[in-house]
């Protein structure tokens, strides 16, 4: 732990599910927080103390934060002391990694530093990113110098501290989490660490930037390769009529083993993009990481074949119970659940698709544009049809008393009803 304590400003760049409640974390604990944003309706959301996605007790944090004036918003990037970068790193066509966003970031601070300040990269990224960073503000401002230039005494300080909380138990775990600090120079670390001392009650662990990069992408892949194994041990016992869910559960009374749980494949910004930047980082090598990825994958198409075999040939809809890419969240970016409405509703033009997705009021764009899928009440859906497939394990399906099934074909990609229906 650092002597001092950090008492700079901090500018956190992008206020989506990582950048708004590090600032609510700072914040609360007295530092004077600008959040920015590209998205002027973000950022008059967050100027009104409001939240504007779904996460467990990060609205009355932010509301008091902003009440107390430590967190404030804008669209311009201000001076400050620390500069967090807190932006999307999706894939672009190829699964290339899109660094974009994160250029644009870099590019817009660089006017605004003076000299001391520090420059953390918080976004998940290829290893690499964060001295390219360096390079970039480099470039934008020759009369400063930067860590790779001068790693003893450079007038601005760049590092990498890759977020690692789970939606849904992200204010839990941004302040109880170890966090991975990773400088262009051990000094960049030090700086960077001063600044997650402020609100981390976790191990602080120092390192270099390019190891903290990659140890981010470590950890999701393993989740990815974990969950394919599971997925592809659900293929296996489906064609050999096995119960994966009654396996599973035997297999893991084994000291040493912990499967985890299979489903309708993997989603969200992180687990389903990040193994790609290792793949495009070492794409001769990377072949399970990126095998894993291709099971993954290929599970919503499996489902979608499932729920058609349940079918019988009449014109009743079909009940398809949650959107959002986990249980008990709004999120449905990169959602396998998504995926199969889309392919279901391609296969089956001319069947009702009953869609019910409690955490959102109108399905998303790429759904609602389809003619035969419909966004319903959980009672319409289940009382219109005879097929009922369980997408999302979200509390209000997993509670369905077995009731409200019977006499329905199920098939519960989550194994939420499982003894029940
Ligand atoms: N899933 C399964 N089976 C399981 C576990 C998960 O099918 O046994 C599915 C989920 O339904 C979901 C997807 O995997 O579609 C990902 O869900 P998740 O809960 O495993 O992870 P995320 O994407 O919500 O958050 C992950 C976390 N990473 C790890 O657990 C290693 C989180 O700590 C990271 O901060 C986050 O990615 C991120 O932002 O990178």
């Amino acid at each position: 732990m650092s002597e001092t304590p950090w008492t700079g400003d901090v500018a956190v760049i992008g206020l989506g599910y990582i950048g708004l409640p590090t600032s609510a974390a700072l914040a609360m604990h007295g530092v004077k927080v600008m959040g920015v944003d590209i998205n002027a309706r973000t950022v008059a959301a967050v100027q009104a103390g409001q939240v504007p996605i779904v996460e467990p007790d990060l609205d009355v944090a932010v509301a008091g934060a902003v009440a107390r004036g430590t967190l404030t918003a804008s669209t311009e990037v201000p001076q400050a002391d620390a500069f967090m970068i807190a932006v999307p790193t999706p894939f672009q066509d190829g699964y290339e990694p899109d660094l974009s966003y994160v250029k644009a970031a870099t590019q817009a601070i660089a006017p605004q530093l003076r000299g001391g300040e520090i420059v953390i990269l918080e976004s998940t990224s290829p290893p690499g990113t964060t001295l390219k960073i360096s390079e970039w503000l480099a470039a934008a401002r020759p009369d400063l110098t930067f860590p790779h230039q001068d790693a003893e005494h450079p007038s601005v300080n760049v590092a990498h501290c890759p977020e690692r909380v789970l939606p849904g138990r992200i204010m839990v775990e941004i302040v109880a989490n170890d966090r991975v600090v990773g400088g262009i120079t051990p000094g960049c670390a030090a700086r960077a660490a001063e600044v997650y001392e402020v609100f981390c009650k976790g191990q602080i662990v120092l390192t270099d930037a390019a190891s903290a990069e990659m140890a981010k992408l470590v950890e999701n892949s393993f989740r990815d390769v974990n969950i394919a194994f599971a997925n592809e041990l659900a293929h296996i016992c489906e064609h050999l009529d096995l119960d994966v869910w009654e396996i599973i559960s035997l297999a893991n009374h084994h000291p040493r083993v912990n499967v985890l749980n299979p489903g309708p494949g993997v989603g969200g910004h992180c687990i389903a993009v990040d193994p790609w930047f290792i793949v495009a980082a070492a794409p001769e090598h990377a072949q399970l990481i990126r095998k894993a990825r291709e099971v993954n994958d290929a599970r919503p198409g499996e489902v979608v074949q499932r729920v058609r075999g349940l079918m019988a040939p009449n014109e009743k809809p079909v009940a398809l119970l949650g959107l959002a890419f986990k249980a008990d969240i709004d999120d449905l970016r990169e959602s396998p659940a998504v995926e199969i409405v889309k392919e279901l509703a391609a296969a089956e033009p001319n069947r009702r698709l009953l869609v019910v997705e409690p955490h959102v009021d109108f399905l998303p764009l790429e759904l609602s544009a389809i003619k035969n899928v419909e966004l319903t009440a959980l009672g319409t859906a289940l009382a219109e049809s005879e097929v009922v497939a369980l997408l999302v394990d979200h509390r209000r399906f997993s509670d369905l008393p077995a009731e409200a099934l019977a006499n329905k074909s199920v098939l519960d990609t989550r194994g939420a009803w499982r003894g029940r229906a």
